[in-house]
């Protein structure tokens, strides 16, 4: 048979896409660095699936997914974190942030939403643990590049400790929440992910936090949760706030015997613990000087 007449080759290079995109071949590297084309590579060559070429084409008129109110889009995102790259990942996360998002956007808009939507595929059997664990380790370094942004030069508002309680694995939640606070002016002490009841003590009293977060974000850390609050209300006099996706409201932090909830996202959780400082101020400006 004439190879000719064959039915087309199921990929196709970089400059065989942007003939049938009708594009310049660098446009098209840039669609796959942005995650907007799935691509891998042959050796030094890159390969695109005609099918993922043909629905771009489909796509360009067609309203994506998840959308940051700027641009970004978490859909794209997690394509290159699954696929384990920091550069185009990273390239997602800058062309969000030229079209006007803040690092808070990316944070909460952007990479939470694309975390979420992992974690629903992989629920769903469409990915591998390996898949999971390699997105999650690009979102690691994402959040690492992203962290300076959050500095606050000058006097800070006070110390918050935050960590996730023992056997609680998930602490992607508690870095963006603690570069959240950083950005809000605060002092964080951050203890990541499966921390001991006597390490939150112990890192608590050196630090002089007015307040400690608890982190739950998976099921099954109840009796860790309840462990950790009665530790520190034996040895210190931080108030303790619990939340994370496992804690849905208000009286099942109380339940597990916090003084209150967070809130449901980052942004609430700034808030509630700024509420929090500024009544302790109020409160020691009532009390009676000796
Ligand atoms: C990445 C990931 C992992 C990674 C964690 C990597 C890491 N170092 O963080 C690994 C692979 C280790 C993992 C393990 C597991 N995971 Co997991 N994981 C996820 C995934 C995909 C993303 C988590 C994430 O970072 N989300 C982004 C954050 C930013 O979103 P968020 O949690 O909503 O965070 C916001 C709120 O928590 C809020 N907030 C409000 N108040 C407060 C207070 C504090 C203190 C903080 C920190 C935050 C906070 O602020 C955050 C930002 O807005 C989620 C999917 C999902 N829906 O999130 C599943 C998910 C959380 N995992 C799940 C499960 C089941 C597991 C495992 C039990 C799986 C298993 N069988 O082994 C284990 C548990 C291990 C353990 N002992 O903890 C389930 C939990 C379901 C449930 N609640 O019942 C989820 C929802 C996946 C799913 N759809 O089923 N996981």
């Amino acid at each position: 048979m004439n190879p000719k007449h064959t039915a087309p080759p199921a990929t196709m290079s970089l400059h065989e896409a942007a003939e049938r995109l009708g594009v310049h071949y660098m446009t098209v590297y840039r669609y796959i660095r942005t995650g907007r084309l799935a691509a891998h590579q042959d050796g030094r060559q890159w390969r695109i699936r005609i099918e993922d070429v043909d629905g771009l084409k489909d796509r360009a008129s067609a309203p994506t997914e998840v959308t940051t109110r700027r641009g970004g889009t978490a859909s794209r995102l997690l394509e290159r974190l699954i696929a384990g790259d920091e550069a185009g990942s990273w390239q997602v996360v800058e062309s969000a942030l030229a079209s006007g998002a803040d690092p808070t956007e990316v944070h909460l808009d952007l990479l939470a939403p694309a975390l979420r939507e992992l974690g629903q595929r992989w629920q769903q059997g469409q990915l591998s643990i390996a898949d999971e664990h390699r997105a999650s380790a690009t979102a690691h370094r994402l959040v690492a590049r992203l962290g300076p942004r959050f500095a606050r030069p000058g006097r800070k508002r006070g110390t918050v400790l935050i960590g996730a309680v023992a056997g609680e694995l998930h602490d992607l939640p508690v870095n963006l929440v603690a570069d959240q606070l950083r950005g809000a002016g605060f002092s964080v002490i951050e203890l990541g992910a499966n921390t001991p009841a006597s390490s939150f003590v112990t890192a608590t009293t050196s630090a002089s936090a007015f307040c400690v977060l608890l982190s739950v974000t998976g099921p099954g850390h109840d009796d860790a949760v309840r462990e950790t609050v009665a530790a520190l209300r034996r040895d210190t006099n931080a108030s303790i706030l619990v939340g994370g996706a496992a804690v849905p409201n208000e009286s099942t932090a109380i339940d597990l015997g916090s003084d209150r909830w967070t809130g449901h996202n980052a942004r609430e959780v700034v808030s509630t613990v700024t509420g929090l400082l500024e009544e302790r101020a109020a409160e020691r400006r009532r009390r009676p000087v000796p």
